[in-house]
């Protein structure tokens, strides 16, 4: 039996309109409440109930001010997504269908890059992958920013951990066109289905 839940990646003001705002993003966030709702309207019922069957966990860079990604202190990023800022929260539209224990949080040891989400814990200390047990999830749909990176790093995880990927091509946002179309070729030949 096919046991779906979504995965939003990194859909965050400062990956959106932020200081490391990414190619695609306002489409990404739209596409992504175009498939929610497509999903809800499929169960006939109401916007919520789409949880019972369909959950939706987020992920969520959370860095502490200093973190060492940052340019400042000797990383490759601007600033970005620091817990308690406007930078770091989720998007208002996507809001709604978050909820604390299907919300994980990641890069918050200053010392560590985490790209992926299985790297993350929710407020519970439980992990991604955990939880998606819990679910007994066979099919990851995953969408969010950036390809190259987070959401990569999530699908490639994901994959290892015996999930069937599903990638929502509409739904991503990139730092770099050409690395995002590189991304996407990659990861379809490594059976992540691109859809
Ligand atoms: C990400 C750069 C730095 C991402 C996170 O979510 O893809 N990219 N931190
Ligand atoms: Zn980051």
């Amino acid at each position: 039996m096919q046991n779906n839940a979504l995965v939003v990646v990194d859909m965050l003001y400062d990956f959106i309109d932020g200081s490391l705002a990414c190619h695609n993003a306002d489409a990404a966030v739209t596409n992504t409440l175009k498939f929610i709702d497509l999903h809800t309207k499929d169960q006939g019922g109401e916007d919520h109930e789409i949880l019972d069957t369909f959950p939706i966990l987020f992920i969520r860079d959370h860095h502490p001010a200093d973190h060492s990604s940052f340019k400042e202190q000797g990383g490759i990023w601007p600033s970005h997504c620091v817990a308690g800022t406007r930078g770091g929260e989720i998007h208002a539209d996507l809001l709604p269908y978050a909820s604390e224990e299907l919300t994980f949080d990641k890069g918050c040891d200053r010392a560590v890059e985490q790209y992926s989400g299985f790297d993350g814990q929710n407020n519970a200390g439980q992990s991604l992958g955990e939880i998606l047990e819990l679910l007994d999830t066979s099919d990851v749909y995953v969408c969010g920013i950036a390809t190259e990176y987070c959401v990569r790093n999530t699908c490639e995880d994901l994959l290892k951990a015996g999930f069937k990927v599903h990638l929502l091509s509409d739904c991503l946002a990139y730092v770099d066109a050409e690395g995002h179309r590189k991304a996407l070729a990659e990861m379809a030949q490594e059976g992540i289905k691109v859809e």
